[in-house]
């Protein structure tokens, strides 16, 4: 009896990290980066499970560069990248929603390759408090030897991204990657406190009759999006809305669907910040062979920034489902 060879192997992020970094010849930097995140999302996962035991739920008193409620799990989770990331010598440049300014680690000696790390720490926090879904999100970015000041390598467009990936804390602590080459999602096993490869290359469906979105807004959207909405309704889709982007795309990712953030009366450009929510998850979307757009002209990841915190629009899923948003906006 032959075994499935899928059941043979066992890999963990590490392995999965070293086995991949030969496609980027850095002799191992991004492979010690993606250590980093491993371990800032192990820190971070357990402090988002005892939140409610050591006391660190709840608002933080202050607003962060979005003019929004800090949580404190947000401070906490900020903290812990920043540390970890600074720890590694690859680390150029690291940028946060939570710090209105990048924060620039070193600056990089001629020939040494160089990464940047965008990243929100915990996406959707405000669900802390009922136990919903939350979730770290990171974009990496070769620091642009061309640019005069080091914080201008920031601003590449997300086509740029040579990896990406989210870490959703959920029933279980799943993070999604991807290094350009597919989507493969590793599964925090507690018990020995690693990341294990439980499926790879992952493909979004093609088509899946299920929309998520804030119809709360729905008197605001343009109307192609009202129109989106009647026709889905009027053709039996379902509505999944988690209010946390990481928990709506990984559910978008796996069963398919149509994600999106309309220009909204408060948003009229978007809630969703472009480089490290959109871009990534975009990144991971297209490589997952679905399509993530910022308008019906153009992908998300062509959007060339301006400033580090700038949102946009997005419509991101399954092909198919993409189209029919599309189609109505035209
Ligand atoms: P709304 C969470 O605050 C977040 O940034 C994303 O995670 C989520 O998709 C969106 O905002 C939810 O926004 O306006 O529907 O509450």
């Amino acid at each position: 009896m032959t075994r499935d060879p899928a059941h043979l192997e066992i890999v963990t992020l590490q392995s999965h990290a070293l086995q991949q970094h030969a496609c980027f010849s850095d002799n191992g930097t991004l492979a010690w980066i993606l250590s980093a995140l491993s371990i800032s999302s192990k820190i971070i996962a357990n402090k988002v499970r005892r939140a409610q035991l050591d006391d660190v739920l709840g608002a933080a008193g202050a607003e962060n560069v979005q003019g929004e409620q800090q949580q404190k799990l947000d401070v906490i989770a900020n903290d812990v990248l920043l540390r970890t990331l600074g720890e590694r010598e690859g680390v150029a440049i690291v940028a946060s929603e939570e710090n209105e300014e990048p924060v620039i680690i070193r600056n990089q000696a001629q020939g040494e390759r160089k990464y940047c790390v965008l990243f929100d720490p915990l996406d959707g926090s405000s669900n802390l408090d009922v136990c919903g879904g939350v979730g770290t999100i990171f974009s990496i970015l070769l620091q642009d030897r061309r640019s005069g000041k080091p914080e201008d390598s920031l601003l590449q467009p997300g086509v740029r991204q040579v990896a990406a990936g989210y870490v959703l804390y959920g029933p279980s602590t799943v993070m999604a990657l991807t290094l350009g080459q597919g989507v493969d999602l590793f599964l925090l096993d507690p018990a020995i406190g690693a990341f294990v490869r439980v499926a790879e290359k992952v493909r979004i469906p093609k088509a899946n009759k299920s929309y998520s979105l804030n119809e709360g807004n729905r008197l605001t959207f343009p109307v192609g999006y009202q129109k989106y909405l009647d026709w889905a309704q009027a053709n039996n889709y379902s509505s999944r809305y988690a209010g946390a982007m990481v928990a709506d795309v990984h559910r978008t990712l796996l069963k398919g669907g149509v994600f999106m953030y309309p220009p909204t009366a408060k948003a009229p450009n978007g809630k969703l910040r472009l480089m490290y929510e959109a871009n990534p998850m975009a990144m991971l979307i297209e490589q997952a062979g679905g399509k993530a757009l910022a308008s019906p002209t153009q992908r998300i990841m062509e959007v060339v920034p301006t400033d580090i915190h700038q949102r946009t629009v997005v419509i991101l899923g399954s092909g198919d489902e993409v189209d029919h948003v599309v189609k109505h906006l035209q």
